[in-house]
Formats: structure tokens, C-alpha cells, sequence
């Protein structure tokens, strides 16, 4: 064997079972593999997404490992993350246990003071990744690596912060290592999960995006993005793409230039994006309908209230409910559907903000037709730059890995939020919803459901403008009819189990 190519070690990586619809390969992970095996590491990469007995096949690669890398994400994805690292200590001892993504990133403490945790990555982890595995390779002390907390004698270390880089200048996501036809059994799409660029020039103080990426949005050009994305598509029959970027068209010049490649290059898929309406008011109808054109069928929004003092308050002073109105003609004019993510149960916010924003959004539902809604109570993410305020409210803590594991995605944590106040927002919200979900009725559905749609509306537009939710029989009537969906992905529009929260 040609010793220039041998590997240098082989680094399991494994991404936990999470809530709600796969959504393809993990593009954390594709991106670390692509790095480490650029740097001659071998690269093993386990999805629980669609590996039924991931806990086996992790014991076996991990017994001629290096380390595993796990990422996690705040929530019930702890959970298999903490169950996959003890099987590891259990079954290689050797392996050094390595937890990366935004949950170790926002909490490295409390993560790294689990005894099955022996390293944290904090931030971007293409560069750091190798670093670590080039160490544990050759036994080299860990002291100098930027951006990783760990352990020496059971003492944490904190090293030194990484910074931020251009993600151009990393090797390209290791997208060969996903098994399309494994995630197409498993969703019923040909799904790619890619990101043009990372960060968000904004700074919402319940998003945790500026605290990791510090307001500085990081991309690839138009040229790059149109020629990968269109050679991925074609080389794997792609059908779809989501775009995880967390606000693809802040480079308007570079998302049209973009949407204008994939036109011109007449390669053929659907794609969705995340955005803030600002950004699409500031397109012409034009340049929406080339978007359209191009394959956009769904954009979602963090438009969360449509109260100035609750925007004002969340340090969302871009999101303007004029713009609101506008993104929604715009897209329906192209026939683009749209997603408005709310935020209810905001601190701060009174019942009066609430009633404003569920009548301004019924509203918009009213006029456009291609616009649905996912409302959320607010859930206290870690890191969030209101914490302060949080604290100071009542609101405790999480302290450890597994409590964070256990945070109720929902309302139960905010005290302001009292059982009575709790359950009038949630029949408002089912109101709301029911409402909304009404007017979408069509010719073509049942005799039972257009009858309960012409005896309900009505009553629960002067519900929702009286503010009385009293002896809720339009709920129960509907019942019988038709399941209300309260949650939908803002990365994709897909129904969402109804114990998530929040954004994405
Ligand atoms: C895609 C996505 C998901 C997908 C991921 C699955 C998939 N197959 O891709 C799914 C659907 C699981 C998901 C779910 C949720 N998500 Co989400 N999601 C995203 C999104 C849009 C993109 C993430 C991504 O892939 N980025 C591209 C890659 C390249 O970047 P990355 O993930 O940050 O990874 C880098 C680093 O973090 C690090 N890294 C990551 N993992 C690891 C592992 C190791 C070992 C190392 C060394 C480094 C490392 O290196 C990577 C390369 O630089 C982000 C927002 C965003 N724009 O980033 C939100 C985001 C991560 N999600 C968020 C939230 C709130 C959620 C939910 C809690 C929402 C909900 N209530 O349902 C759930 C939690 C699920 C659960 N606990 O069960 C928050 C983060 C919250 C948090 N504290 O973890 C984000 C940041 C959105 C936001 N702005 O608030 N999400
Ligand atoms: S919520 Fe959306 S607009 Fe606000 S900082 Fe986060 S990504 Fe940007």
C-alpha cells in the first residue's frame, strides 16, 4: 500500500435520533467528514435517522477508533447522545468521547462535567476536528487547540476561542458519505440538506445564531453554490433541497445571482429557504417570481409578533408587520407558500400583544391563502442573549446535561405563564389555528368538514375580536371533523410533532 495515502486514524462520527421528520444527512457532519478526510483520517459517519441498531454498529467501528464526535442539539436529542457516549465507555474504553454542535457550544461546562464527555468543540468544528484528531493521533498534548474545553486530572480547561472562519476556505462537505436511497426510504424524498452560507447580521434576543457566528453572515459565492448544488442534484437524482442557512438572501446580489444560475442552468429540483421579510420586500415581484421559477415552493419566516412593543422587545425591529403583509402578496403572487413562525408567551408580552398578533396573522391568513402559521410558546433556548432578564423573572436554569435534556419544550417553564393564563393562550392558539386551517376548506373535502367550516368561522373571528374563549364549541365540534396541526419545520413547512418548540 501506497504509505503517502494511508489513513491516519479512523474518527466515528454520530448523529442522535432527534424529534420530528429526518431531514437528510446531517450537514454538521458531512462537513466535519470532509475536513478530516482531506487531513488522510478515515471517516465513519452513523445517523440514527436511518440506522436501526446505530448502538451495535457504533461498538464495532469504535473498536479501531480514535474518538467518536457526537453532535447535539438542545433537547431530546441529549438523550441519544448521552446513551451513545456510555456505550462507548462501556464497550471502548479507549475512544475518546468528543461532543460537538450548539448545545456543547453554548453550554461547554456542564456538558464536559459528564464523566462519559471528555472533550467539548465549541463553534465551527472543520478545523478543530482535525486538529484534535491529528493530536490523539499522535498523543500531543491538547493545551493549544482553539476552541475545544476538556479534561486533564478532572480538572475542566478551557482553551482559547476559535474564530469564525470563512466557510470557503474549508474542503467541501463529504456528501458521497450519505446513503440517499437509505433517507429515501425513510421520508419518501430525495432530499438534500445543504447551507450556502452560515450566520445572520440581526441579533433576536431569544436566537442564539449571533452568539456563535457574531452577527457576521459567511457564504460562498453565487458561482460556487450554483455549480456544487447542481452537480449534487444531478449526481443523485436529488428531487429537493433545504437550504439550512439561517437567512439565505442577506447578500440580495448573491441570492439572485444564485436563483439566476439554477434557472439558467436548467437543471430541475424543488428548494426552500429561511428568511426575514425584509430581505424579500427589498426583491422586485421579478425577482420573486424568478425564485419561483427556479424551484422555491416554500420560504419560512421568524416573524413571531406582529405587537411593536414585543418586536421591540425581542430586538426585532427589521420585522416589520407592513413587510409581513408584502412578503405574503409577494410570495402568493408566484406562488411561493410561507410559513410565519410566533413566538407567544414572550416576556414582557401582555395579553393584549397576544390578541393583536393573532388577529393581525388571521388577517394575513384571510388575504393570502398561501400563508400558514407555527406558533410556539417560548422556550428559554441556552445561551439566548436574554438571560439576564430571564433570571431575573424567575426563570431557573437547567444546570446539567441531562436537565437540559428534560427542559419541557414549552410553557411549563415560565412563570409568568400561570396555569389559568396558560391554558386561555392555548384556546386562543387552537382558535387561531382552527381558524386558519377553516378557511383553507375546499370543494374537494368532506361533507362533514365544509359544514363545521360554515358554522365556526364566524364565531371565532368575533371570539378572537371580543376576546372571549368561553365554552369552546367550535373546538369540540371540530373535533369530530379534522386534527389541527400546531406545528410546522421553518426549515421545510413539514408537520411537526406537537412538544417541540421554537424556531427552525
Ligand atoms: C438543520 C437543523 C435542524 C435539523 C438537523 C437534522 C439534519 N439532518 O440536518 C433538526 C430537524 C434535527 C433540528 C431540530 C431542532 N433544532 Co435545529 N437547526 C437546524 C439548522 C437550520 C441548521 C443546522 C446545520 O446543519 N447547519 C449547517 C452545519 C454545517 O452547521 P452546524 O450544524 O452548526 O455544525 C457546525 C458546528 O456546530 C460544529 N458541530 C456540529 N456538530 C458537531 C459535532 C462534533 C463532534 C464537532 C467536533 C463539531 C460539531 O461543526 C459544524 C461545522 O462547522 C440550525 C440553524 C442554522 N442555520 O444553523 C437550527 C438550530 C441548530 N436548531 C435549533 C433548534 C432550537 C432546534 C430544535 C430544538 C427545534 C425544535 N423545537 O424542534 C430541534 C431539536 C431537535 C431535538 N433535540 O430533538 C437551534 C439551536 C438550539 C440549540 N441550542 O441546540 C438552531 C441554531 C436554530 C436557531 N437559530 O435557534 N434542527
Ligand atoms: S432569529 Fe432569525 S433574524 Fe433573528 S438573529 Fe436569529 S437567524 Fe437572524
Amino acid at each position: 500500500m501506497n504509505t503517502s495515502i494511508q489513513s491516519r486514524g479512523k474518527v466515528v462520527l454520530f448523529y442522535p435520533p432527534y424529534d420530528g421528520p429526518p431531514l437528510g444527512a446531517p450537514l454538521s457532519l458531512l462537513a466535519l467528514a470532509g475536513t478530516l478526510r482531506e487531513a488522510r483520517f478515515e471517516v465513519v459517519l452513523i445517523d440514527a435517522a436511518i440506522q436501526s441498531r446505530y448502538l451495535d454498529r457504533i461498538a464495532e467501528e469504535c473498536k479501531s477508533a480514535l474518538c467518536i464526535g457526537i453532535s447535539v442539539l438542545t433537547g431530546p436529542m441529549i438523550r441519544g447522545a448521552i446513551v451513545a457516549a456510555q456505550h462507548v465507555k462501556r464497550h471502548a474504553p479507549h475512544v475518546t468521547v468528543i461532543f460537538g454542535g450548539w448545545h456543547p457550544t453554548l453550554c461547554p461546562e456542564s456538558t464536559l462535567r459528564e464523566p462519559y464527555v471528555d472533550i467539548v468543540v465549541r463553534g465551527q468544528g472543520e478545523v478543530t476536528i482535525v486538529e484534535l484528531a491529528a493530536a490523539l493521533a499522535a498523543k500531543h498534548p491538547l493545551d493549544l487547540i482553539a476552541g475545544i474545553s476538556w479534561k486533564r486530572d478532572g480538572r475542566l480547561i478551557q482553551n482559547f476561542d476559535r474564530r469564525v472562519q470563512p466557510i470557503d476556505t474549508f474542503a467541501q462537505p463529504a456528501f458521497d458519505l450519505t446513503d440517499f436511497d437509505s433517507y429515501e426510504r425513510v421520508t419518501g424524498k430525495r432530499e438534500l440538506a445543504y447551507a450556502t452560507s452560515v450566520g445572520c447580521p440581526y441579533a433576536c434576543n431569544y436566537c442564539t445564531d449571533m452568539v456563535v457566528y457574531k452577527r457576521r453572515f459567511n457564504a460562498y459565492d453565487a458561482g460556487h453554490v450554483v455549480a456544487e448544488l447542481t452537480g449534487l442534484v444531478q449526481r443523485y437524482r436529488i428531487t429537493h433541497v433545504a437550504l439550512l442557512d439561517s437567512n439565505f438572501p442577506v447578500d440580495l446580489r448573491r441570492a439572485i445571482a444564485i436563483t439566476q444560475g439554477i434557472v439558467d442552468s436548467g437543471v430541475k429540483f424543488s428548494w426552500t429557504f429561511q428568511a426575514s421579510t425584509d430581505f424579500i420586500c427589498r426583491m422586485t415581484q421579478d425577482e420573486v417570481q424568478l425564485l419561483a421559477d427556479s424551484g422555491v415552493n416554500y420560504m419560512g419566516f421568524g416573524t413571531e409578533s406582529t405587537s411593536k412593543t414585543v418586536l421591540k422587545m425581542m430586538n426585532k425591529r427589521h420585522q416589520r408587520v407592513d413587510e409581513m403583509y408584502e412578503t405574503a402578496r409577494k410570495a402568493s403572487l408566484a406562488g411561493i407558500r410561507v410559513n410565519f413562525n410566533l413566538i407567544l408567551g414572550y416576556p414582557g408580552e401582555t395579553e393584549a400583544d397576544r390578541l393583536e398578533t393573532f388577529r393581525t396573522m388571521s388577517d394575513i391568513g384571510n388575504q393570502f391563502r398561501n400563508v400558514r402559521f407555527s406558533p410556539n410558546i417560548f422556550t428559554p433556548y441556552p445561551g439566548i442573549p436574554i438571560w439576564p432578564q430571564l433570571r431575573e423573572l424567575g426563570v431557573s436554569e437547567p444546570q446539567t446535561l441531562e436537565d437540559w435534556e428534560n427542559m419541557p419544550l414549552g410553557a411549563n417553564l415560565l412563570p409568568w405563564l400561570k396555569s389559568r393564563e396558560l391554558s386561555r393562550l392555548n384556546r386562543m392558539l387552537e382558535y387561531f389555528l382552527l381558524l386558519n386551517q377553516a378557511r383553507r376548506r375546499s370543494s374537494g373535502d368532506s361533507f362533514l368538514k365544509r359544514l363545521t367550516t360554515s358554522l365556526i368561522c364566524n364565531p371565532i373571528r368575533w371570539r378572537l375580536k371580543a376576546s372571549l374563549f368561553f365554552f369552546p364549541w367550535e373546538l369540540w365540534l371540530s373535533r369530530f371533523s379534522e386534527d389541527i396541526v400546531k406545528r410546522r419545520s421553518l426549515v421545510t413547512g413539514a408537520e411537526l410533532p406537537v412538544e417541540s418548540a421554537n424556531v427552525c
